[in-house]
């Protein structure tokens, strides 16, 4: 029978990269985000493009009631989850600490921390249950290094990294693997976001260098979720070759 993947946040970027690789390797993808129209195209593409299956759920992960009944009453052939990827997510902003704003740091922990565990809570139930199972949480190079100006949104990722550790030794005793991958710079929609849909801004991230496209992510992950049973990737830092981290690109004018 094929494997069952969840992925949150599959209408854009890392998350519609994911779904993607992992269709196009036969496993049933269930994929979730707000934006029903990408997310249903997304999944009529998949179902003609590999003829595999794919369920499409339409939530906000910061809303606690809607995670837990729509994860909570999958139908019966969708319940055995292989692999969850808590990749739904957002920055918003890059301001210094006394200018940025408290609801875009309300929302950032909203989305990246408390939608992870909500996530994670709903469907762990059948990995407990069944022994076998393996979470990958989406952190950041901005869990590993606080930047300035990235207040909140490195908070959050610092607690994806302390939720993922925590993970990991709690759920040793059940078998299941707890992965995050840390990415660097990305180009996905992830900087339009952030800049609140100025092009210039967002295009200025990726200036000057080649980033880390989704694709790239999505190939990492798969290859972190087909190791033998044995073997878990506990956590991974990922770049472009032009980034050694935070603070040091290597950019040319292009
Ligand atoms: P994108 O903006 O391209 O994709 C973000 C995805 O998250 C979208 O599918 C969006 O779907 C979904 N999402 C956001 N908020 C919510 C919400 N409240 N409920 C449900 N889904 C939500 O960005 P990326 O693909 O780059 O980002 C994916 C993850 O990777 C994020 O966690 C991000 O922090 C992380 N990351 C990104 C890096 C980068 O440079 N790009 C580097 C390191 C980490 P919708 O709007 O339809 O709900
Ligand atoms: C996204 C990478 O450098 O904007 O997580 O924090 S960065």
């Amino acid at each position: 029978m094929n494997k069952i993947i969840l992925v949150t946040g599959a209408t854009s970027g890392f998350g519609k990269a994911i779904a993607e690789k992992f269709a196009s390797e036969k496993w049933n993808c269930i994929i979730t985000g707000r934006r029903a129209d990408r997310l249903h195209g997304l999944a009529d593409e998949l179902r003609d493009k590999y003829d595999t299956r794919v369920l499409s759920l339409v939530f906000d992960v910061q809303d606690k009631n809607e995670v837990f009944q729509q994860l909570g009453s999958l139908p019966d052939e969708w319940k055995d989850i292989d692999i969850l990827v808590n990749n739904a997510g957002l920055a918003l902003g890059r301001d210094s600490f006394e200018h940025a704003s408290v609801e875009d740091w309300d929302t950032m922990l909203d989305t990246n921390v408390k939608g992870m565990y909500y996530v994670t809570k709903a469907i762990l139930p059948g990995m407990t249950a069944r022994k076998q199972g393996h979470i990958i949480n989406i952190g950041s190079t901005a869990a590993k290094e606080v930047y300035a100006n990235g207040n909140g949104y490195c908070a959050s990722k610092y607690a994806v990294d302390a939720f993922s550790q925590s993970m990991r030794i709690d759920l040793l005793q059940y078998n299941i693997k707890v992965t995050c991958i840390n990415p660097g710079a990305a180009d996905t929609e992830f900087a339009l976001v952030r800049f609140k849909g100025d092009p210039e801004k967002a295009k200025g991230v990726y200036k000057g260098y080649t980033p880390l496209y989704a694709e790239d992510v999505a190939n990492v992950i798969y290859y972190c979720a087909n190791l033998p049973p044995h073997v878990c990737i506990n956590d991974l830092i990922l770049t472009c070759t032009a980034q050694a981290n935070n603070f040091y690109f290597h950019k040319q004018d292009k």
